[in-house]
């Protein structure tokens, strides 16, 4: 799945995100964008477990088609 996440702008930020994302899947493999505010997430788990997630840590995260 890919996500956009608008206020995702430096690797702190990237680094939050990666954590709340292996926090929902340990084995998630997950590929960050800062610049095109682009997560990447290939996981067993649904779309809905990470967009929660992620709003929880205080992102708004949005499915990219
Ligand atoms: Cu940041």
């Amino acid at each position: 799945m890919e996500l956009e996440v608008k206020d995702m702008t430096c690797g702190h930020c990237a680094g939050v995100i990666t954590k709340a994302v292996r926090d929902v899947d340990a084995q998630a493999q997950v590929d960050i964008d800062v610049a095109a505010r682009t997560v990447r997430i290939e996981s067993a788990h649904g779309t809905a477990d990470f967009l929660s997630a992620i709003q929880e840590a205080g992102y708004t995260p949005a499915v990219r088609a």
